[in-house]
Formats: C-alpha cells, structure tokens, sequence
C-alpha cells in the first residue's frame, strides 16, 4: 500500500509577540507585533511550516483559501497558485495606481498584495514538505546553495525607552533619541549579532537630527557600509539636502522621496553630484512596478524585496533574474518576524547568486521565539542555512501555543503605528511628506 503525502488538515494561527517602541514615519509601533503560522499537514502525519503576516484581512484571505489546498500534493505549487487566485479577489484599483494614494510604510499589509502574501504563505510549507520528503533541505530545491550564510545588517531605530502602556518590563535596549545614544545602540547590536553593516531607519525625527545621528555612526564605526531609510518621509529637496551632508557616507539611500516620480526626481538631482544609489521597498514592490520603473530608465537601482509579498521563494528568484537583467542590485526588506521566516530568507538568500548587501531583519527587536531551541544564532552577523530536510526549524508547540494566547489577549487586530503615536502626542497627523 502506498502511503498518501496529500496536504488534509490546514492550520492557521495568529499568534503575537513583544515589539518594543519603535520610531517611524507613520508613527510608533505598538507593544504586539502579529504573525500567521501556517501548517501543512499530509495524510502520512508530516507537517510543513511557515510564518507569515498577522493582521485581519490576511487571516480572513488565508482562512478563505485553506479548504480548496485540502487534497493537494505537496508538489503541486502551480495548481496552488491557480486556487489561490481564484479565491482572492484583488481591491479594484490595485499595483501602483492604488498604492501612489498613499505612502505604504509596510506594503506587506496592503490589501492589494493579497494573492502574492497568500500564495508565498502556502508556498514556503509546500516547500517544507517537498524538503522533508525529498530528504534535501529548501535551498537544495532552489537550485542549491550559492553561499553557506547569509549576512544581515544592524538595523537601528530611534526608540523610547518604554511602551506608554507599560504591557512588560522595558526593553534592554533603553532609549534613544540622540547620536550618542544611536551608537550606544549599534555597539550593542554588533557586539550581540557581529553584523558588518548598518541601517537607521530614520524619517522620525527632524531630517537634520538624523544626518546626525548617521555621521556620529560614521564615526563610530569608519568603514562600516551605512543605509538610511526615512520610509517616503522627506520632499525631494529635504532628500537632496540631506544627501549632501551625507556625502561619501551612505551605502545606498533608501525611499527618501515619496513616489517613484519623487525618487526619480532624487537620482536625477544626485546623478548631477555623482551620489550614492536609491534603493526602495516601497515604489518597487510587485513585477508591474518593477516595469514601471524599468520603463522610466531605473531610477530606483536597487530592489529591497521581501518574498512574503513578492509571491514566495521562487517568484524573489524570478525577480533576481530580472534585477541581473536590468544591472540593478538585489537585498531584502524585513518587517517584525520570528524564527520561521527568518529561516525561509535565509534559504532564498543562499540560493540567490544576486544579492548585492546584506539583508534587513528586524529579528534582534524580538525576544521571543516559535521554533525550538529557541532564539536563532548569528554568526559574525550571518545565518547559516540549515542543511536538515525542508526549511530547518520546527515548532515549539508551548511557545506557539503561548504566544497564540498573547494574540488573543493583546487586543490588536491590525497594526496601526500613527494611532499608537497618537496616544502618545494627540495632535501628531502622520502626514507624509513631513519634512
Ligand atoms: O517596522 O517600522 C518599521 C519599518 O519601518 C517597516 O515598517 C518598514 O516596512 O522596515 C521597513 C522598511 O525598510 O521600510
Ligand atoms: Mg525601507
């Protein structure tokens, strides 16, 4: 008799885990960061995994979508596309039409991304299947590896000290607010993680506080690559402002300006001054974009792309391809994540030939985890790619099962970074460009 490997039972859990006060753009994060975990389970008792987002709407689409994958073989990714395009329906203005009406802060819980986070959500624990079945780990079924480690940057924030709620007891990283705290803070995050690369997440305070704060890191760490990124937060003329002060600093300038339009109205400026590239997660986030900005001769020279929207594993190697063709550079964007989906960057990642800087992760925010053996180590500020069948981490079953609890406890549904600041300052707008 032979056994069947068919998917039978489909296990969504919106789980959620500390985060701690996080300075942006738009606001503030709140105290709960949300996640998904998916699981795939076979008629023979296997079960495939994946970590994805945890905001409503994309319960409610992957909810929808999970009866119609009971049935399927773990290898049938193509036949998965189709039932997931089927059965989510896209907004009716989506790409970037819908999302120029807004600046996105984080596209992967946009509605008009729903079929590429639903599909790359089922995609990765078809992939842990096929792993466990096939006996090779994931990246093997990405072609195999073309690094053993994937090397990630330091990713700093401005920060307050604690959460206006106080949920926990303050963060071990205390506040800061000012260049000297900023390199306090780095210094902690290297000496924990080894990383060899820095990015400040700015577009937070006043553009001038920061060009400060990333010359005071300059300092402190000489020729350490340094990334700004003030998520769509400046005009074009603050951008080129502030560029010049950076000058011979930055690694790449990432989405200073509002809209493909402001960014090519940025490198137009910077080409004249012979400055740095722009990269962005924002303005070139799907393949009709990516076009877009081919079509006006690739102003935005490096994509920050992120599989959980880009439409999983396979479709970031597809866009790999097209960021070779197009002589453009290719890194990773990264919201508040666990284990599992830092595992699943960290395939992609190994199997990319192109990757050109080291990749985001928000991972050294948390505290917490959902995989066993807990906390995932770095390495002189890389990952390792595991070499076990499938993806390499498993659940922890009291972990998840505690942090569901934190999920139905916390009493956030969808993250809301300006309402959370509002609590904080009652007239802040969150209206972008602010500066
Ligand atoms: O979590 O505050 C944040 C980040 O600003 C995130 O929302 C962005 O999507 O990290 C992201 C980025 O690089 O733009
Ligand atoms: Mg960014």
């Amino acid at each position: 008799m032979t056994t069947s490997h068919a998917i039978r039972h489909i296990r969504i859990t919106p789980i959620a885990f500390r985060d701690p006060p996080l300075l942006n753009a738009a606001g503030i994060h709140e105290p709960w960061a949300l996640r998904s975990i998916i699981e795939l389970e076979t008629d023979s008792g296997l079960v495939g995994i994946n970590e994805s987002y945890g905001d409503l709407p994309m319960l409610e689409a992957l909810a929808k979508v999970a009866p119609v994958l009971v049935g399927l073989s773990p290898w049938s990714i193509n036949e998965m596309v189709t039932r997931v395009a089927a059965m989510v329906t896209p907004p009716a203005h989506t790409g970037s039409e819908f999302l120029g009406q807004q600046v996105s802060l984080a596209p992967g819980t946009h509605v008009s991304k729903n079929v590429a986070k639903v599909v790359s959500a089922f995609e990765v624990a078809m992939l842990d299947l096929q792993g466990q079945l096939a006996g090779a780990p994931v990246v093997d079924l990405l072609g195999g590896p073309v690094r053993d480690r994937v090397p990630y940057s330091a990713y700093l924030f401005y920060k307050y000290a604690e959460h206006i709620e106080k949920p926990y007891a303050p963060d071990a990283w205390g506040e800061a607010l000012t260049p000297e705290q900023l390199v306090i803070q780095a210094r902690q995050m290297i000496a924990q993680y080894g990383f060899k690369s820095i990015k400040l997440k700015a577009g937070a305070l006043t553009p001038d506080e920061e060009a400060a704060g990333l010359l005071a890191l300059a300092k402190a760490f000489p020729g350490t690559p340094l990334r700004m990124d003030p998520n769509a937060n400046w005009s074009v003329a603050t951008s080129l402002r502030i560029v010049e002060q950076l000058r011979g600093v930055l690694e790449y300038y990432e989405d200073p300006a509002p809209g493909l339009e402001g960014m090519a109205a940025v490198a137009r400026q910077m080409e004249q001054m012979g400055e740095v590239p722009l990269a962005t997660n924002m303005v070139v986030t799907d393949f009709a974009e990516f076009r877009r900005n081919a079509d006006m001769g690739c102003p935005v020279q490096i994509v920050l792309s992120d599989h959980h929207y880009w439409g999983g594993l396979r479709a970031t190697q597809q866009l790999s391809r097209l960021c070779s063709t197009f002589d453009l550079g290719l890194s990773m964007h990264s919201n508040s994540h666990l284990g599992v989906s830092l595992m699943a960057m960290t395939h992609l990642c190994a199997s990319l030939p192109l990757l050109t800087y080291a990749c985001d992760t928000h991972y050294p925010w948390q505290d917490e985890e959902v995989v066993e053996g807990g906390r995932l180590r770095f390495e002189d500020g890389s990952l390792r790619v595991t070499t076990t069948p499938g993806l390499g981490v498993t659940l922890d079953r009291t972990s998840l099962a505690r942090l569901h609890d934190n999920y139905l406890h916390c009493g956030i549904r969808n993250r809301d970074d300006l309402a959370q600041m509002r609590k904080y300052n009652p007239a802040f707008t969150g209206t972008q460009p602010r500066f």
